[in-house]
């Protein structure tokens, strides 16, 4: 395929475009491929975007090449816009090692946490070494979306309420490292502590780390990308992850099912049971 060509030979524009396609529901034949992703979650406004922007500086000046999705519940002028908008600020030379792209979930009835795969495995056949996937989280919809990272990174705030809308939410367990983030505030190392007791109470199964950065004043940047390479993940949780992807295919394939409509009309009038429905519609999706 030519457009696949050029996207792997740099050209944005192809790359885009095969984006749009994956996202329209499209397949592509690519190579075994085995990419490196991040999914960074954690409640609105506690410096996600900035964080995720230190750290593309970082692996940028180490030479890899960097992808953000930001998946966008709304609006299209806020995550990988705005996030765009930030590092154009930063680093006027950002070009040709990074590239960011939002994915909107408006008009995806079945979720986009499906989408993320074939995505994500593009990205990694261009070349793009460093794929960070950006979600706000506090529901299922981005435990899903974060699952289908490799690795993950739970962002927090001094306020020690955030956490706990997390952990209510179950995304905490898909959590390899945390970051308390504006460090330059007061609160934010006794909301690190308090994490970190809290962790404690509930058993060790692998607990994440919990560090405490400032993405404003660039503070401890350099040490939780460190922590980030190298952590690895204990088998339940990449377990707890695929279980989650498994999940959202599942779903996406019910919901994007030719019968679903007949189905859910004779749901309605009681004439067949939520069994039958199921058995049905099994089979005639893609
Ligand atoms: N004081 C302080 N503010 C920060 C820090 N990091 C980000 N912010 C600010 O917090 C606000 C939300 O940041 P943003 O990165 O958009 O958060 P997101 O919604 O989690 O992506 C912005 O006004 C940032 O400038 C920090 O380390 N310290
Ligand atoms: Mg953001």
């Amino acid at each position: 395929m030519e457009l696949l060509k050029s996207a792997k030979s740099g050209d944005r524009r192809s790359l885009a475009r095969l984006l749009t396609l994956v996202e329209e529901g499209e397949t592509l034949e690519l190579p075994e491929v085995a990419p490196w992703t991040l999914g960074v979650t954690g409640p609105p406004g506690v410096g996600k975007s900035t964080l995720i922007g230190r750290m593309v500086s970082h692996w940028k000046d180490s030479g890899e090449r960097v992808a953000v999705l930001a998946v966008d519940p709304s609006s299209p002028r806020s995550g990988g816009a705005l996030l765009a908008d930030r590092m154009r600020m930063e680093s006027t030379d950002s070009g040709d090692s990074v590239y960011f792209r939002s994915l909107a979930t408006r008009g995806h009835p079945g979720g986009v946490s499906y989408l993320l795969s074939p995505m994500i495995d593009l990205l990694s056949f261009c070349g793009w070494s460093r794929i960070v996937i950006e979600t706000v989280g506090s529901g299922q919809a981005e435990t899903r979306i974060v699952a289908f990272a490799d690795r993950v990174l739970m962002v927090d705030g001094p306020d020690r309420g955030d956490i706990i809308q997390a952990e209510k939410a179950g995304i905490i367990e898909l959590a390899d490292i945390i970051a308390v983030n504006k460090s330059d505030k007061p609160g934010a190392s006794r909301a690190a502590d308090s994490i970190r007791a809290s962790l404690e109470l509930s058993g060790d199964r692998g607990s994440p780390e919990v560090h405490l950065v400032s993405a404003q004043n660039s503070v401890g940047i350099e040490t939780l990308v460190s922590a980030i390479e190298e952590c690895s993940s204990p088998d339940w949780r990449n377990r707890l992850r695929i279980t989650e992807r498994l999940l959202s295919k599942w779903d996406s394939r019910l919901i994007l099912s030719d019968g679903l409509d007949g189905a859910l009309d004779e749901l309605e009038t009681g004439s067949i049971t939520l069994d039958q429905a199921l058995d049905r519609l099994q089979g005639t999706s893609g």
